[in-house]
């Protein structure tokens, strides 16, 4: 009897135990709009691996991949409330809300994924992070997205003339309205989920975007002319709901800060390899990329400066980086 009493106390135990483990855990939701395996989803996952090992188990996050949770911009409005903890998007859809985002997603403001590296590890990237904040937003990273480029189901584009009259999808901001514009063609922002339909039935020609996506969300299958103006290297942010970090202790937001310095190595290195494996992908499923004669566009994009670039935070911003070697 009392063997089986003191088994019956050791099993109440071990489950009060396991209770006890389970509600200490906490779990934070990340969205992302890309299939499992993209960099940016291996980035947010690798930084959920960290924190996971650094708190002793304390947090967990989920990555919702494939824009479970929505598109871009709905779950830019998620993670603002604080109906989800983090999110990975790109910095373009924060354009309207975080003025300092609009420097990095300028067209040609950076030379090279170098120079855009540069800025965006140093005191201009700081300086862009901290502008999320009054947005209700702690910016923990930037990851990379490489070089954007226009793609169409019509011709390869090779000059700024070519660009007459096409329909492409642009991301959601007014930059990218405004930068199609100046090379006279006509720009639509719509979700990313609605690109490939809405090439196919002919609603728009073409869209711009990065190699691993052109690849991943199979666009090259209904737009095979991707022509290599590379108009910007946007990179991407992951964020979190600033009342969920300013919840954690100080201790646990130096964990956090440093987990997400840390995947940014990792997700660059998964981006690189990843843009040469999406090329010879669309390449070999018969897409046809282009060199374009960039100068011409370069100097169409005078007016999109002129427009957007009025204040004297962001004259200076674009002044600095311009000034990074
Ligand atoms: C991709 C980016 C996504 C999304 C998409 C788009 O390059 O990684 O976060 O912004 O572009 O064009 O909507």
């Amino acid at each position: 009897m009392l063997q089986i009493t003191k088994l019956w106390t050791g099993v109440a135990l071990a489950s009060l135990l396991m209770l006890g483990t389970a509600s200490a855990e906490t779990v934070l939701k990340s969205s992302d709009t890309h299939p499992d395996g993209y960099p940016t989803v291996e980035g947010v996952k690798y930084f959920g691996e960290l924190v996971k090992e650094r708190t002793g188990g304390r947090y967990a996050i989920e990555v919702y991949h494939s824009a479970q949770l929505g598109e871009e911009k709905d779950t830019i409005e998620q993670v603002r409330s604080g109906v989800i903890e983090l999110n990975r998007v790109s910095m373009a859809p924060f354009n309207g809300t975080v003025k300092e985002s609009i420097v990095p997603a300028l067209p040609y403001i950076f030379r090279s994924e170098e120079h855009m590296h540069k800025v965006m590890d140093g005191a201009i990237g700081d300086q862009i992070k901290a502008a999320f904040e009054p947005a209700g937003l702690v910016a923990l990273a930037f990851y990379d997205a490489g070089a954007r480029s226009f793609y169409n189901s019509k011709m390869p584009i090779k000059t700024v003339a070519d660009m007459k009259g096409l329909k492409f999808r642009v991301i959601q901001s007014d930059i990218f309205v405004d930068m199609v514009a100046a090379l006279g063609a006509n720009a639509t922002p719509m979700p990313y989920g609605e690109v490939y339909s809405s090439i196919e039935t002919g609603v728009i020609d073409g869209a711009e975007n990065n190699f691993p996506s052109f690849d991943t969300a199979k666009h090259y299958e209904v737009a095979k002319n991707y022509s290599l103006d590379e108009h910007t290297i946007l990179p991407e942010v992951f964020v979190m709901n600033k009342a969920a970090f300013d919840k954690l202790t100080p201790e646990d937001q130096e964990i956090f800060k440093q987990a997400a310095k840390d995947s940014v190595a990792k997700q660059r290195e998964l981006w690189a390899a990843k843009t040469q494996e999406s090329r010879g992908n669309v390449e070999k499923a018969g897409a046809a990329i282009n060199e374009v004669e960039k100068q011409g566009f370069i100097d169409a994009m005078k007016p999109v400066y002129e427009k957007h670039i009025t204040d004297e935070v962001l004259k200076k911003l674009v002044a600095d980086v311009q000034a990074v070697q």
